[in-house]
């Protein structure tokens, strides 16, 4: 089994991408780190404890991290897509269970350290956390396993400004430090989060396992959809896209994805383009490579995973 932490700023599409983990028997899920993002952390902190009561994973930690950016910026949130409460509003019980004591940067050093080359961060949301780990423990970036970074648009604009995504343009300094520090590196970001749309044939294929589990995912999916549907940004009508979902899913299935090591750099002084990945793609890029970026992958195959895992749970 692959040993990984997740670290999270649920998210209705990062509740799609946890239990789609939590389905999965390849993966030991050893801990959740929470980071402020889709919600302020506090938020994000109840939803992972939501998200772990609606799949009885209770037993898994889950540690606080970042409420702000790197720079001590003020935070932006993302409250049109995922509601106030990063949920949708769609009124989940409030958890029983509790985070633990400790700062989810320490926790994420500790548990790294102690188990060199072993452990992998998926990195789902801001990337505050892993690059607060690699600036307080120089160890850290080589001790990593990999960092799944979900975030990144090489060759198809942004989603949170017209260069940037959202994860990257919500703390480009973070990423900044992650994406010079050396780390295993990959980025499954828009460029092939965009392909990967749950049909509404899938969704109700999902609804119909009629889980703990699916009618959670079931009760918070509509706002995101809704939120997407308004913006034009699906594909089909009455689709929907977890863009977590496939960068949690590389740690899984990396043999549905096409990606290439590139020199790829994030743009942090930009007017008009903070929190960009700028990838060398010249055929003679005279630098060397900092992350295997995905460029294809698998859509019908992943999402069809998606719902047998997610209904396993
Ligand atoms: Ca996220």
């Amino acid at each position: 089994m692959k040993r990984v932490i997740i670290d999270t700023d649920p998210g209705i599409d990062d509740a799609a991408a946890i239990l789609m983990t939590l389905g999965s028997p390849e993966l030991d899920i050893e801990a959740m780190t929470t980071v402020f993002g889709n919600t302020p952390v506090e938020n994000c902190t109840i939803n992972v404890l939501r998200i772990l009561e609606a799949a009885d994973r209770t037993e898994i930690p889950v540690y606080e991290g970042s409420s702000r950016p790197y720079n001590c910026a003020e935070p932006v949130f993302a409250a049109l897509i995922h509601g106030d409460d990063g949920l949708g509003d769609a009124g989940v019980p409030m958890p029983s269970t509790a985070a633990q004591p400790t700062n989810a940067v320490i926790e994420l050093i500790n548990r790294v350290m102690t188990s060199p080359g072993e452990i992998t961060v998926m990195a789902i949301g801001r990337l505050t956390n892993v690059a607060l780990a690699m600036a307080v423990e120089p160890g850290f970036t080589e001790a990593v396993g990999e960092v799944i970074v979900m975030g990144g648009a090489v060759n198809v604009p942004g989603n949170a400004s017209p260069t940037a995504s959202a994860n990257l343009r919500g703390d480009p300094e973070a990423a900044d430090v992650v994406y010079r520090s050396g780390a295993n590196v990959v980025q499954i970001g828009l460029d092939v989060c965009e392909q990967v749309e749950i049909s509404l044939a899938q969704q109700e294929e999902l609804w119909a396992a009629d889980t703990k589990a699916t009618r959670f995912m079931h009760l918070v999916s509509p706002f995101i959809q809704a939120a997407y549907e308004r913006r034009g940004r699906l594909h089909h009508p009455g689709g929907v896209r977890y863009n977590d979902m496939p960068a949690v899913s590389y740690g899984i299935f990396p043999e549905l994805f096409e990606c290439r090591e590139l020199p790829v750099h994030i743009e942090i002084h930009g007017e008009h383009t903070r929190g960009m990945t700028v990838a060398n793609q010249r055929e003679d890029p005279g630098e060397p490579t900092t992350a295997k970026v995905a460029f294809g992958v698998d859509a019908a195959r992943l999402t069809q995973l998606w719902v047998e895992r997610v209904a396993a749970v």
